[in-house]
């Protein structure tokens, strides 16, 4: 029988990942959505879907809502329904980017009256998180522009500034405001929060409670992730991680299916920045969608990935990388990181998750629950996740 060393069953009890309410409904590319049967048809049934993962993996215990997909009657009511189903609600994500009036921008549009709907959306996310006790608000502008001189650069990011500090004036003492970057799409000249400089530098204005989202499908090719992870933690700016994995823009597909040992890298710089602790404020979150595969399962997969990386970054021997390091061993360094990578974890978190009291192959134990034929026999009509919806 295996046994888990301490420190990584701390660890791995620390790393809670939030998964998305949008990765449960029918979703496609701009060519065509596939409707799989049995999916969620409104906000109480993507929660219980999202139930199922937590259920199965026991990391899961929050679901992030984007509204107005997500919109409800009764936040109170949407919130104790998923206490009574052992999850809660997490992020609240703001969506200004899927109405006519947003074609030139949402924030940043020229026109005043634009800008303030936009801001007035915003507004009403924070309602929302008063009401469903939610402590972010995580903010993603698809605002920018197609065409050199388009648009005054300078000026939009007045007006971004502008709506920022009105919204972040809003906030509880407890809520904090989540800003995240996109290099493009779908502006393809400028984007106005285009990278994680200039959301940090919103975020500086801003304060505190300004924070930012690093979404892992959001670089250019090449671009050093975990670089921009230490750099975010050793200022205290990392608040949340969109999880997600691509092979050429923004493709969220299951995080670490495409590059394991970025997602290890990543959470390696979590694990020395702190961040992987009980106390720590980072949210781990994926942002997916599961166009071609089963999406409950999808997303049990994408929890194990994220727990299979974390327990290999926990078991960095770090008294051996520090000696290495600092007597400039270059290749002892690197070996010690990489046995480490290399470490099969399947048996600890097998081990792990029996300790727990779960199933220790969460995969196999949702095929074996009935949940995916009950949904497909009790829901007729599901709903897109909310593109095009
Ligand atoms: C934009 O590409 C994004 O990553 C933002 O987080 C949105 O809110 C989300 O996708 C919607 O899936
Ligand atoms: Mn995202
Ligand atoms: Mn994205």
């Amino acid at each position: 029988m295996t046994t888990v060393p301490e420190h990584v069953a701390a660890g791995l009890r620390a790393m809670e990942v939030e998964v998305p309410s949008w990765a449960y409904g029918n979703s496609g590319t701009r060519f065509k959505v596939f409707a799989q049967a049995g999916v969620p048809r409104d906000p109480y049934e993507k929660v219980a879907d999202a139930a199922q993962v937590h259920r199965f993996t026991g990391a899961a215990p929050s679901v992030s809502l984007h509204i107005p997909w997500d919109r409800v009657e009764d936040y109170g009511k949407l919130t104790q329904h998923a206490e009574d189903l052992g999850v809660r609600l997490g992020v609240i994500n703001a969506n200004v980017f899927q109405d006519d009036d947003y074609m030139l921008g949402s924030v940043t549009h020229p026109d005043p009256r634009v800008r303030r709907k936009a801001t007035d959306h915003l507004l009403e996310c924070v309602d929302v998180m008063d009401a469903t006790g939610s402590t972010d608000l995580k903010l993603w502008f698809s605002d920018g522009t197609n065409y050199p001189g388009q648009d005054d650069i300078r000026a939009r990011q007045d007006r971004l500034a502008e709506a920022l500090r009105e919204v972040y004036d809003r906030l509880g003492d407890d809520q904090r405001m989540l800003l995240e970057y996109k290099l493009f799409e779908p502006a393809f000249y400028t984007m106005d929060v285009p990278d994680w400089g200039t959301a940090f530098a919103h975020c500086i204005a801003l304060g505190e409670k300004a924070e930012v989202v690093v979404d892992t499908g959001h670089h250019a090719p090449g671009t050093n992730i975990e670089f921009i992870v230490a750099t975010l933690l050793r200022a205290g700016r990392l608040g949340a991680f969109d999880f997600n994995s691509r092979f050429y823009a923004d493709d969220d597909l299951m995080v670490g299916s495409a590059d394991p040992f970025q997602l290890f890298r990543i959470l390696h710089e979590c694990v020395v920045g702190g961040a992987v602790t009980a106390e720590s404020t980072v949210r781990f979150m994926l942002d997916q969608c599961h166009n071609i595969e089963p999406k409950i399962p999808g997303q049990i997969r994408s929890v194990m990935n994220v727990q299979e990386s974390t327990a290999k970054a926990l078991l960095v021997d770090h008294d051996a990388l520090a000696a290495a390091q600092s007597a400039g061993d270059v290749l002892g360094a690197n070996a010690v990181l990489m046995d480490a990578f290399d470490t099969d974890v399947r048996p600890l978190l097998a081990a792990f998750r029996e300790e727990q009291g779960l199933d220790p192959d969460p995969m196999a134990a949702y095929a074996a629950s009935g949940y995916a034929d009950a949904i497909v026999a009790d829901r007729v009509g599901g709903t897109q996740a909310g593109w095009g919806a």
